[in-house]
């Protein structure tokens, strides 16, 4: 195979060409996606991102991944309702003061209706972008306008993930579709705000699921400036609570087949990252991945603890 650098941005790969990439032998594919990552990125620029559940539990959808879904009734979690903007924005100074330069609130709604919680969204997202950070939030489906007041208030990115392939995605959600999910997305564009899109794996797909995701996702144009890739975290009580464990090297080939085919999107290892070695998280670093969620929970589930992240972020500190 030719090299797939130095690579022009290309929106017109096929799911065979993805896949070929994607299960080539594993260190020519680590190799050529660091070559790309380090054509087009600061191989030391890590961002970390910080998480925050502004509304949990209660939601109406029944993805079979969540935790969060009302039709759970053995998931063991805590609703919360929608929480107040200044509590949210104390959490949101103090990421910042820990170092976090993305703040991402994620609320467990189908989709925004407008009235007073979305106001509240409207009035976090100012404050979060007057802390001088980037705010990114995930609120499900919306509409144009809704897109459109998001942006005034500074939005910088919206994050709305497909999660796998068109064909594998009814096994997974019967409540919405993925013309549902593609229409959110364009409501999103058409604003002129940041995409935040990717997708899980370890749902049972199949690697040529993975590939068509990344297939969609590299048809953008532009690419999304951000790319999740989450590791399934199994949720007791969830349809997926009983998967098995990814092998790591899985996250691997998919972060580097992420880089190869979006060379300058940011690529985050997201969930999933707390049952990976601090040297497997490495290696997905080594493989293009620039952006990590940085806190001791993601939206329900525990993330990677945050002293163990210094320590990270410190052996990959010069010395
Ligand atoms: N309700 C909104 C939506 O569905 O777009 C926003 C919140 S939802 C929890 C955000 C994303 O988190 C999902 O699209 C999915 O990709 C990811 N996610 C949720 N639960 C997960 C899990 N158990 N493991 C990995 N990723 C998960
Ligand atoms: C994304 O792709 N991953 C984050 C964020 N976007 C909102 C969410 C991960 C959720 C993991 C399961 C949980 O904590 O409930
Ligand atoms: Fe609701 Fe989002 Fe969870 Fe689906 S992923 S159940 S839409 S919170």
């Amino acid at each position: 195979m030719n090299a797939p650098f130095p690579s022009p941005l290309r929106h017109d790969w096929t799911v065979e060409e993805i896949l070929d990439l994607h299960n080539l032998p594993l260190l020519e594919l680590i190799a050529w996606a660091s070559q790309v990552h380090c054509l087009h990125h600061d191989p030391n620029d890590l961002q970390k991102a910080s998480l925050l559940s502004i509304k949990t539990g209660g939601c109406s959808e029944d993805c079979s991944y969540c935790a969060q879904s009302a039709r759970r009734d053995e998931v063991h979690l805590d609703r919360v309702d929608m929480m107040q903007p200044d509590e949210v924005l104390a959490v949101a100074a103090a990421a910042r003061d820990k170092g976090a330069d993305r703040f991402c609130m994620g609320a467990a709604w189908r989709q925004v209706r407008d009235g007073a919680a979305f106001d509240a969204v409207l009035e976090m997202v100012e404050g979060v972008r007057a802390l001088g950070m980037e705010a990114c939030v995930t609120l499900g489906m919306l509409n144009q306008s809704q897109a459109q007041r998001l942006k005034q208030a500074g939005l910088t990115a919206y994050n709305h993930n497909l999660d796998t392939s068109r064909d594998f995605y009814p096994q997974i959600v019967t409540t919405h579709t993925y013309d549902d999910r593609l229409a959110t997305l364009d409501a999103v564009r058409g604003e002129g705000i940041a995409l935040c899109c990717g997708g899980i794996i370890g749902m049972g797909e199949t690697v040529r699921d993975r590939a068509a995701l990344l297939a969609v996702l590299a048809g953008f144009d532009p690419h999304p400036e951000s790319v999740p890739i989450n590791a399934l975290v199994p949720v007791a009580g969830t349809p997926l609570g009983e998967n098995a464990p990814l092998d790591p090297l899985d996250v691997v080939r998919m972060i580097a087949t992420a880089r190869l085919v979006m060379p300058k999107s940011r690529i985050r290892l997201s969930a999933g990252r707390s049952s990976l070695s601090r040297e497997a998280q490495v290696l997905c670093m080594v493989a293009g991945a620039n952006s990590v969620f940085y806190g001791n929970v993601l939206l329900t589930t525990p993330n990677a603890d945050v002293d163990s992240d210094d320590a990270l972020m410190e052996a990959l500190a010069g010395r």
